[in-house]
């Protein structure tokens, strides 16, 4: 009769090895494209009374995001409240924001304008989507 411990340990094992099944036919699979994609340059996203453009961003798991952040008309911010993306900037008019994230957990994650001084901006909403890399 088998133990606890030695069914604990086969389970191990074959996950073991299924993971590193797994990862090799995904290695072979995606052959020349490397495992994290480089930044494919900016992403310009421009903020005005009371909405983002785009507002929407669509990127793949893994990508090194580049985003360069402008304000057309007054400051406004650009914050997203997760445990992944702790993302929180401002841009003043004539005075854009560059920053970069590496887009590691995959979903939908909203962005907004967290200025109070003009009181329209609580209505500005966008969505940081990142696809699971196939
Ligand atoms: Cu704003």
């Amino acid at each position: 009769m088998y133990s606890r411990r030695w069914t604990v340990a086969a389970v191990v094992v074959f996950v073991a090895l299924a993971g590193l099944a797994g990862w090799r036919v995904a290695a072979a699979r995606a052959a020349p494209a490397p495992a994290f994609q480089q930044s494919k340059g900016p992403i310009n996203v421009h903020a005005r009374k009371y909405s983002y453009t785009p507002s929407r961003i669509e990127v793949e798991e893994g990508d090194l995001v580049t985003i360069r952040f402008e304000a057309d008309d007054i400051p406004h911010g650009f914050t997203i409240d997760d445990d992944a993306y702790r993302i929180s900037k401002r841009a003043a008019p004539g005075h854009p924001v560059v920053f970069e994230f590496r887009a590691e957990k995959v979903g939908t994650f909203p962005y907004y304008c967290n200025l109070a001084a003009d009181p329209g901006c609580k209505k500005m909403r966008g969505e940081l989507v990142v696809r699971r890399r196939r």
